[in-house]
């Protein structure tokens, strides 16, 4: 299996594409990584290390000609509506989160791309999952919108690999924190926003009870996972596009508490809003034993190491 040369990442400004496309060019090189986002580039390590352009997800035409313009061997979709937003615009999160990734899987069989990554998420599991160590296999039933969409993302990478041998992949993010760009819309951006707070007010309000639990991963983490997946040799998957990866999982009073031991003084309160219902039908923590097997998945930070390095980022 020969090694990709041209990667095109869409959603390339969010919160995973953003650092996601400046590590892809430090491995593939910068001008071979084609950073696209449906919004103008205002951040200067994407602007500066390599090729951006404008695309909207749906302009298929539009992903077409920067696919063949750029010769592109793999495409890393990163575009969508996450948990949150997508509650308050159904149809619009359907439409983006299908639409989106089927127009990515269109192009993949009809320019024979090398392969595709299109994440799925914790969000993928539903009331009726076994809350802890939750297994690779197991019941999808997700009570939001966002959530059937990464049910439907991942049925449809098994179908392109079973009916046309395309090369999709995927992991079940969970929640993802990190100190570059902030999160957009997720139910897991209390994760995010706590630090911010901790260093810019030394107070803050958190949209869920202290007593969630979630699993959790550190963005050099996510990075580490998601390029492993995207360049493991396609022999050893069992999985496509549905692999649980895991790293730590902490209550929100718990990391309220970690940062609290760093920043003396800093308050947090707890008033739970729309986002808790969405919170407490994800599970606890997951069984990643699938990954670890099947494409070497190691985490590398804990909950302790990831509060550290997130205070001196943001310092
Ligand atoms: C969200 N950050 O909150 C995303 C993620 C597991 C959560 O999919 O919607």
């Amino acid at each position: 299996m020969s090694e990709l040369q041209r990667i095109l990442v869409t959603g390339a400004l969010g919160q995973i594409g953003s650092e996601l496309t400046v590590a892809l060019r430090e491995v593939y090189g910068g001008e071979n990584v084609v950073a696209t986002d449906i919004r103008e580039c205002t951040d200067a390590d994407i602007a500066e290390c390599g090729p951006f352009e404008l695309l909207d997800i749906l302009d298929t035409a539009r992903l077409g000609e920067l696919v063949e313009h750029y010769n592109v061997d793999a495409v890393v979709h990163m575009a969508a509506i996450l948990s949150a937003t997508g509650e308050k615009n159904p149809d619009l999160c359907w439409k983006v989160n299908i639409e989106g990734s089927l127009n990515v899987l269109r192009l993949a069989r009809e320019m024979n791309l090398e392969r595709v990554l299109i994440p799925s998420s914790i969000a993928a599991f539903g009331p009726e999952t076994p809350r802890e160590n939750t297994p690779q296999e197991t019941v999808l039933r997700p009570r939001t919108m966002y959530g059937v969409t990464k049910v439907a993302g991942e049925l449809l990478a098994d179908y392109y690999w079973n009916k046309w041998n395309v090369d999709v992949r995927g992991l079940r993010y969970p929640g993802i924190i990190s100190a570059k760009t902030m999160p957009g819309g997720g139910t897991t951006d209390y994760a995010v926003e706590i630090f911010y707070k901790a260093v810019s007010e030394n107070s803050y309000t958190c949209f869920v009870k202290p007593e969630t639990r979630l699993p959790m991963m550190y963005m050099p983490d996510c990075l580490k996972a998601t390029i492993d997946l995207l360049r493991a040799p396609v022999d050893g998957l069992e999985h496509h596009g549905d692999f649980n990866v895991g790293s730590m999982s902490f209550t929100a009073g718990e990391l309220a508490a970690a940062i609290q031991r760093r920043v003396p003084g800093f308050e947090v309160r707890f008033e739970p809003d729309y986002r808790q219902a969405i919170a407490d039908s994800w599970p606890s923590s997951v069984d990643d034993s699938a990954a670890r097997r099947e494409w070497g998945w190691e985490p590398d930070y804990d909950l302790e190491s990831m509060t550290d390095d997130m205070l001196d980022r943001l310092k």
